[in-house]
C-alpha cells in the first residue's frame, strides 16, 4: 500500500466520529504538543494554525476530555522583563494565513488533567471556532525540558 493510500485509509475511517460536528475545512494545524509539567501544575499546549480561506477564522475556544479546563491564553513580557498571561476570548487567524500558538506567545492552558500523563502520550483537543465549526487536534506530550 502506499503513503498516500494508507493516508486516505486513516482519513476515512476517523471519519465517522466527526459527522456530529461540523469539521472546520479551512484550518489546518501542525506540530500540535503540549509541555508537561510536574505535579498539579498547568501544562501549555501550542499548535500551528493555517487558514487557506478568504476570510479569517476565529478560534474561541477548546475542550478536551482530558482536561477539565481549557483556556486561550497569552504571554507577554511586562515592562520590568516580568513574564505574564492573560485570558483572551478570541484569537483570529487571517485569511489565507496562519497562528502560532507557541510558548512565550498564544497557548492553550491546560489544568485538571482527569489522569496522569507522560511523555509521548497523546491528548485529543477539540478547537472551537466562531463559525460554529471545529477542528479536533492530536497534541502530542513532551516533557517539561522540552527547547522549541
Ligand atoms: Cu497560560
Amino acid at each position: 500500500m502506499t503513503g498516500r493510500a494508507v493516508l486516505l485509509l486513516i482519513v476515512a475511517i476517523g471519519l465517522p466520529g466527526c459527522l456530529h460536528a461540523a469539521q472546520s475545512a479551512h484550518v489546518e494545524a501542525s506540530h500540535a504538543w503540549i509541555r508537561l509539567l510536574p505535579a498539579d501544575l498547568p501544562a501549555g499546549g501550542y499548535v500551528n494554525l493555517k487558514n487557506d480561506s478568504p476570510s479569517a477564522v476565529v478560534l474561541v475556544s477548546a475542550h478536551s476530555d482530558t482536561y477539565a479546563s481549557v483556556m486561550l491564553h497569552q504571554s507577554s513580557m511586562g515592562p520590568g522583563g516580568q513574564s505574564s498571561m492573560a485570558m483572551i476570548d478570541r484569537l483570529a487567524i487571517p485569511p489565507q494565513g496562519g497562528i502560532d500558538l507557541a510558548p512565550a506567545g498564544y497557548h492553550l492552558m491546560l489544568q485538571r488533567a482527569r489522569h496522569p500523563l507522560k511523555p509521548g502520550d497523546t491528548v485529543d483537543i477539540t478547537l472551537d471556532f466562531a463559525d460554529g465549526s471545529h477542528l479536533p487536534v492530536q497534541f502530542l506530550v513532551r516533557p517539561a525540558n522540552t527547547v522549541e
